[in-house]
């Protein structure tokens, strides 16, 4: 794993809080590197302790990692160790040990649906980038309340649903406000019927721990012809904002969002 891909989850402070991360220089990201003055703070938010229905019991012991645990996919596309009863980050140290903002010890699984169409003028005609000649592809991204970013409108796997559930129940209730209009889950249906995977692995996270971090399937709708064009997005549930976006390197996105999208402007050959 490259210094990108685990970057916000081991610099600054931790996420939306004021506590800095013990320090980490990048040679001694790996757990496998020897770092006897590692000093990671020990976080796990209020609200994470308080026990609510998504949270794991503050004791790990209890839990049955590496499998499926009751409703819980405790499995990682990557694969993790359990080190003194606490699940070690398998890309490596962070700062920070406990569970921070996230609410499962070791994966917490995520799905990122990315509707991409291309840009297109007044005429219906494709619009290219003058220097790089490749069409402009677009696609939907919601501002994150909590984080001031703007991000591909994923969240986090409820317990026992599937991958597909997933990506159309967060792509309904952050980019279509289904929590207001139940009704709009229907387009989600119609939206996501046949996807291309584009990504499963680990998150360069800004909540991740020594011991829970983000895990995540990113997968690709593309919209070949524009007829999703006129579909109403509407901002809800923890997105601030929606709205279509064209892809460039010059993408600021939440977490490793960024490189999802690469991936999908490097797919349908567009302009990044
Ligand atoms: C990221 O966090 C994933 O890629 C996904 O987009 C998101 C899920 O967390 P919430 O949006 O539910 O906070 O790591």
């Amino acid at each position: 794993m490259s210094k990108k891909l685990h970057s916000k989850a081991c610099t600054g402070t931790y996420a939306n809080t004021s506590i800095r991360r013990g320090e980490v220089p990048s040679d001694k990201i790996s757990f496998a590197t020897p770092f006897p003055n590692y000093h990671p703070v020990d976080y796990t938010a209020d609200f994470v302790k308080s026990g609510p229905v998504w949270a794991d019991p503050a004791n790990p012991s209890v839990l049955k990692f590496n499998t499926i645990d009751g409703a819980t996919d405790r499995t990682s596309f990557v694969g993790y160790s359990v080190e003194n009863g606490f699940p070690q980050n398998p890309i490596g140290r962070t700062g920070v040990t406990g569970r921070g903002n996230l609410g499962k010890w070791g994966p917490n699984h995520a799905a990122d649906p990315i509707l991409s169409s291309w840009k297109r003028d007044e005429c219906g005609e494709k619009v290219y980038d003058p220097i790089s000649r490749r069409p402009i592809l677009r696609f939907v991204a919601i501002f994150r309340k909590k984080d001031s970013e703007w991000a591909i409108p994923g969240g986090m796997c409820d317990p026992g649903e599937n991958i597909s559930q997933t990506l159309k129940r967060e792509f309904a209730e952050e980019a279509l406000n289904s929590n207001d209009y139940p009704e709009r889950k229907e387009i989600a249906e119609n939206i996501f019927k046949k996807g291309i995977k584009i990504y499963q692995g680990y998150v360069d996270d800004p909540r991740n721990t020594d011991n829970a971090w983000m895990e995540t399937q990113a997968y690709n709708f593309h919209d070949e012809i524009g007829k999703l064009d006129f579909v109403k997005l509407e901002a809800g549930d923890d997105a601030a904002a929606v709205k279509w976006t064209d892809i460039s390197s010059d993408l600021a996105l939440y977490a490793s969002h960024k490189d999802f999208i690469e991936k999908v402007a490097k797919l349908h050959d567009a302009h990044w």
